[in-house]
């Protein structure tokens, strides 16, 4: 596969310093090489560079850094969109902010192709205020209702080319959720695998199931990988840590079946600041998981390809 690397240095979405760092750590625990020694042909583009910062206010008083974060996102988005012609672009956050910059330009790229785009959203958090509801101010707790159309952002984040249809998005993961995210989420039909669900059946099902959705609908596949869907004794590295993550083996069966889709046609990997991070652990399991996702597997054939005498 040909994929292309895209720095997104941004810290200021999120409450803590540090993320900005987080495209040198996972440059440095050897992305570059890991893909081109699973096969793929893989051009670095370097970093994304904030656009213009135009003053701004809103009546939210709380929210820290919006002409700053919004100044980020029309960059991110036009880079989204150009890197994702005829290659898979991997996004290297940065907070979580960046993905609203992402999503906005790999939908555009989508309804181009005449293609649904959905999007499978790791995070212990949806990520799913409005600029209204965020009590925090932290805009890495806004993308997600950002790319999904939710009201509130037009004047202040760019306009989106197009909105995710919220039934195309499926998170997995959560266990932290804020009383006007809970109300947004219902009243939108995300589809919600809890980390409840995750304990009661497995991954593994909950993932086939939305996989088997968008191979059927011939779809686009994002994948937005939240540092902090992790357990945070294997991931200390990001500034919201949330007891009761997925494991170690959770994570990569879901890169490892989401590999045998076939279906993921771009990525993010956000919310590593290598600040918190213990001598760059949280970079290289970043960096495994990626390489489950594009190719590496225990044995040299899908696990699922056994059959007949054990
Ligand atoms: N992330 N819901 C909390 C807030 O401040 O709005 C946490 C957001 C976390 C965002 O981890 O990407
Ligand atoms: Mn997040
Ligand atoms: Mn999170
Ligand atoms: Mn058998």
């Amino acid at each position: 596969m040909r994929c292309k690397i895209v720095g997104v240095p941004v810290q200021d979405g999120a409450g803590r310093m540090g993320c900005d760092m987080g495209p040198s750590a996972l440059r440095a625990a050897g992305l570059v090489a890991t893909l081109e020694a699973l096969g793929h042909t893989v051009e670095d583009c370097g970093q994304v560079q904030r656009g213009i910062v135009q003053p701004q206010s809103h009546s939210n008083t709380a929210l820290k850094a919006l002409p700053e974060i919004s100044a980020w996102i029309a960059a991110i988005a036009s880079k989204a969109y150009e890197a994702s012609h005829e290659a898979m672009p991997i996004f290297l956050g940065g907070d979580h902010s960046i993905s609203a910059g992402t999503l906005s330009g790999v939908a555009r790229r989508a309804a181009e192709m005449a293609r649904p785009l959905f999007v499978l959203w790791l995070d212990a958090h949806p990520d799913f205020h409005t600029l209204e509801t965020t009590a925090s101010g932290n805009l890495h707790g806004v993308p997600l209702a950002y790319a999904c159309g939710l009201p509130g952002f037009s004047g202040c984040f760019p306009d989106l080319p197009v909105a995710i249809d919220p039934l195309h998005v499926c998170t997995l993961g959560l266990r932290s959720i804020d009383p006007a995210e809970r109300r947004a989420l219902n009243e939108t039909g995300v589809t919600i695998h809890d980390m409840r669900a995750i304990d009661e059946y497995g991954i593994a099902p909950l993932l086939r199931g939305f996989i088997e959705r968008v191979a059927n609908a011939n779809g686009m596949l994002h994948v937005s990988l939240d540092v902090d869907f992790l357990e945070p004794s294997i991931a200390p590295g990001v500034g919201t840590t949330v007891p009761g993550g997925a494991t170690f083996r959770e994570a990569h069966l879901a890169m490892e079946m989401l590999c045998d889709s076939g279906l993921v046609t771009s990525l993010d990997l956000v919310e590593l600041n290598p600040f918190l991070d213990e001598r760059g652990r949280t970079a290289s399991l970043m960096v495994d998981l990626t390489a489950s996702l594009m190719g590496r597997r225990i044995m040299d054939r899908p696990t699922h390809s056994y059959s007949g005498s054990h």
